[in-house]
């Protein structure tokens, strides 16, 4: 039976995409990949960046980028209904929505997570950076909350959602801190976590 392999590690930003499979109701098989060099290796042969999350198409076709699967899936599955409709006004704020928190937050959430990379000095200045970087991730996401009402696109829920939600929990500082610091954050992670598609994927990413 053709079917999506999603190449994915635990607590990473293979979860969004996980959870849009699961709404979607398609089957996918679920392919962990390790961190450890030989593995990461391997998978290089497959997905030429090395990074999760990735995608195999049912046609074979090997695709990445996390925002770009998610708005693939959104527009291939239309009846699960999980973005407006293409060419809206609403569909125009998903998609900035989308790359906003693609090219912004994923981005300095890897700062604080990778901090060593962005620097020619490596280590020596891991530790500035994760700074910058978290200061950053939380502007960003300050903005998201700011606009939450109660979803990122208002009364419709989407994708976008799963995406903000998965992010968020990202926060070094951990949860409680962070919806004290947002409080909209706290009442969307709330309800996105009753999703039953939700916790379902979180109980597998549960190291
Ligand atoms: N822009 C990419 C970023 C993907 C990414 O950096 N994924 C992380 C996990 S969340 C990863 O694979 N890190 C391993 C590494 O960079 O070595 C996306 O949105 O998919």
């Amino acid at each position: 039976m053709t079917q999506y392999r999603l190449y994915g590690r635990q607590g990473s930003g293979s979860l969004a995409v996980q959870v849009a499979l699961e709404e979607i109701g398609v089957p996918f098989e679920r392919i962990w990949i390790a961190k450890d060099p030989e593995a990461v290796a391997r998978f290089r042969e497959i997905n030429p960046t090395g990074k999760v999350p990735a995608l195999a198409l049912p046609d074979g076709t090997l695709m990445f980028e996390s925002a770009a699967i998610l708005v693939h899936l959104s527009l291939v599955h239309p009846s699960a209904d999980l973005a407006p409709p293409p060419g809206t006004s609403e569909h125009a704020r998903f998609l900035q929505w989308m790359t906003f928190m693609s090219a912004n937050a994923y981005e300095a959430a890897l700062r604080m997570y990778y901090s060593e990379r962005f620097s020619t000095r490596g280590a020596l200045d891991a530790e500035p950076i994760c700074e910058q970087g978290t200061r950053d991730f939380l502007a960003h996401l300050e903005l998201l909350s700011r606009s939450l009402t109660p979803y990122v696109l208002g009364a419709r829920y989407s994708i976008a959602d799963v995406y903000l939600y998965m992010l968020a929990s990202w926060y070094p500082g951990g949860k409680e801190e962070l919806y004290a610091r947002l409080p909209p954050l706290g009442i969307h992670a709330q309800t996105l976590s009753l999703r039953p598609a939700v916790s379902r994927v979180e109980a597998d990413h549960v190291v």
